[in-house]
Order: C-alpha cells, then structure tokens, then sequence
C-alpha cells in the first residue's frame, strides 16, 4: 500500500474514532448517517424496552431525525381497564428523543382497532363519553408538547374497499364527523403548534380507498375541522407497479398541506408472486428509492417527514406474520440492505 493511501485510511479512521465510531485498519467505512443526507426529517418508530439495547439505540440516533411509537403511545398502551392512564413506555421514547435531539411523533389518538376497556365501561352518568375524549387527547398531547412536532389524530378512518368511513366505537359514540370535531379541537388546544394529522394505508395500491380519503379530507377542511397535514402510511409490497407511489404522494400533496410519508415497509412475500429474494430485494429498493424521490420533489414546505416502519427486518411486525419477510432497511443484524443504499442515493440525487 502506498504512503497516501495508509496516510487517508488512518486519518478517516481517526476522523470516524473521534465521533464515537472506531473503525479499525481495513475495515470498511460506515456508511452515511440517512438524516445527514437530508434536508427533512426522517423517521422511524421505536419499542420503548428495545431502547435499552445498544445496537438497537445506536442505530435510531445514527440514522434517523424522528420517533414515533410503535405502538406505546396508544390507547391499548395508555389506557387501563379503569380509566387510568400509563405513560412510562411513552415517556422512555420521549426521554430518548429529548437526550438524543430527535423530534417525537405522536401515534395515535383514535384509532377504530384501539377499544379500551376503560372507554367501553365508562360510567356516563359521571363523565360524558365526549369529555373523556377530550380528555384523554388532552392529557396525551398536552403531555408531549413541545417535543412532538405533530399527532396523528385520527388514524385509518377508511375502510378497506374505500367504499365508506370504517365504524368504530368512536364513530358510533360521537357520530362519523363528531370524531373528528371532538379529536382534532381538543388536540389543537392542547398543543396549538403540533402538527395535526389523519393517516390511512393502501393509498398506493387501491385508487378507490385514496379517492374517498381525499374526499373525507376535503370535507374536514370545509368544515373547519384544524387538520394540518395529510399521512401516507406506504406499507406495500415489492410487486407494487413502479409510479403508484409517486403519484400518491402528488395527488396528496394537491391540498397544501404538510405531508407524512409515515410507515413506510415494503414486503418482500406478501406480493407473492417472485420466486427469488434477490429480485424481491431490488424491487423493494426501488419502490424505496421511488418514495424518498417522490417525497424530496414535493414543495420544501409540505415536507413533514420520511418515516420507515421500524429498521431491522427482525423487527417488524410483517416478521411476525410471515417469518420469511425481509422489509426494512436493515437486515436482522442491523447492516444496511441495497434498500438502504437506494434510500441514501435517492436522497443524494434530488
Ligand atoms: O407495528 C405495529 C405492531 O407492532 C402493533 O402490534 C400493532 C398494534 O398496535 O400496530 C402496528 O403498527 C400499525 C400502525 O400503528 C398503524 N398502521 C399499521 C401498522 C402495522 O400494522
């Protein structure tokens, strides 16, 4: 090896050792912190006791701008058969956000899959359903404020077909619109400078689902409801055809508001058409690179956040229904996939 070369590797090496990382002679360089290489947030959602592990905790600060719950922050969380409230699992992220100078992202106030004992049994001749509503997003966004950056507050409002608005507890208490009314004002007052979101998935794969979410959001803007930007959760799969994503994104983007691309994975089996990995993992890393693209052209305002549904494919939820499934960035080791490389070249090209 010539002198220049020895000379370089050891002086990145020194570069690298004096921010945390020691690479040794001969070792490859790490690749690029995602968030350095660009101008908005990016996101990931987190599990408060995995935090606790090192690797899982380097990988989060290294990488990645914002947090959201996985699934802490939710009613089926928060809320105790008796109406308490816990937030200690909610309160670890947040902690982890503040210390490591992330933005927190709240997920999720009402959701149709969250039916708490505690809400089911409420004694109304004491408390008005509608006023525990309120306050439960109070005490939640009121709890984070400052810290979250926005909420989303009423999450997948429409149904699978995209046919209507899904029925839920909360629909059938405080009406179809009176669940927006009620969420979306207590969450305002709570926090007048959050981010206030719906967020709904398949936007990408079912054109009747995204023309009846698009509907439900104009409604709630000529209502007056303070929605103040738009979700695009992106779980999909590597069959999905090339473009659907991008033109998702614009037809969203349409109204003004800041937009979420907000959890994003992509499957490498549920497609179940390719018999080979190798080509699922290059579709995957495209249909990445399409959305962080996609997403780096809408207006600089309108950018709220890239989000991924966690980081290690050992960590997803898709693993827990098919083990075979590989659909995140980083393999189940925690090294960067070619879906990874996709996203930082997306990133470095806009
Ligand atoms: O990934 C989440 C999983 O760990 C939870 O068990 C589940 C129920 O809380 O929610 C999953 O996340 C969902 C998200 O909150 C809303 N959009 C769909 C996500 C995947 O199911």
């Amino acid at each position: 090896m010539s002198g220049l070369s020895r000379r370089l590797i050891l002086a990145s090496g020194l570069a690298l050792a004096a921010c945390g990382r020691e690479p040794a002679l001969g070792q490859p360089i790490a690749e690029p912190p995602l968030k350095s290489l660009a101008p908005f947030p990016i996101g990931t959602c987190v599990r408060a006791p995995e935090l606790a592990d090192p690797a899982y905790a380097d990988l989060a600060a290294r990488h990645f701008s914002q947090l959201t719950a996985e699934w802490e922050m939710k009613m089926e969380y928060v809320v105790q058969p008796d109406g308490s409230f816990r937030f200690d699992r909610a309160d670890a992220i947040a902690a982890f956000a503040r210390q490591k100078g992330m933005r927190l992202f709240g997920h999720t106030l009402l959701w149709y899959a969250n039916e708490p004992e505690g809400f089911l049994k409420l004694d109304e001749s004491r408390q008005s359903f509608e006023g525990a509503v309120r306050n439960y997003v109070t005490a939640m966004v009121a709890r984070y404020r400052g810290l979250a950056s926005g909420w989303d507050v009423v999450n997948e409002p429409v149904t699978e077909n995209g046919e209507g608005l899904r029925e839920s507890l909360w629909s059938r208490k405080l009406g179809q619109t009176g669940q927006f009314k009620v969420a979306f004002e207590a969450a305002k007052a709570a926090d007048p400078a959050a981010v206030l979101f719906v967020n709904d998935y398949h936007l990408e794969s079912r054109p009747a689902k995204l023309r009846r979410y698009m509907q439900l959001i104009e409604q709630l803007l000529r209502e007056g409801v303070p929605l103040g930007g738009i979700g695009c959760q992106t779980h999909c799969w590597s069959e999905l055809p090339a473009g659907s994503i991008a033109a998702t994104l614009k037809a969203l983007a349409g109204f003004g508001l800041p937009i979420h691309l907000s959890e994003m994975d992509v499957s490498t089996v549920q497609g179940g058409m390719l018999a080979n990995r190798a080509e699922a993992e290059q579709r995957q890393a495209r249909l990445y690179a399409e959305a962080v693209e996609a997403f780096a052209a809408l207006p600089e305002r309108q950018q709220f956040a890239f989000t991924v549904w966690g980081m290690r494919d050992r960590d997803s939820w898709l693993k827990r229904e098919n083990a075979a499934d590989t659909p995140l960035l980083f393999d189940d080791l925690g090294r960067p996939k070619p879906a990874f490389a996709a996203v930082a070249d997306g990133l470095r090209r806009r």
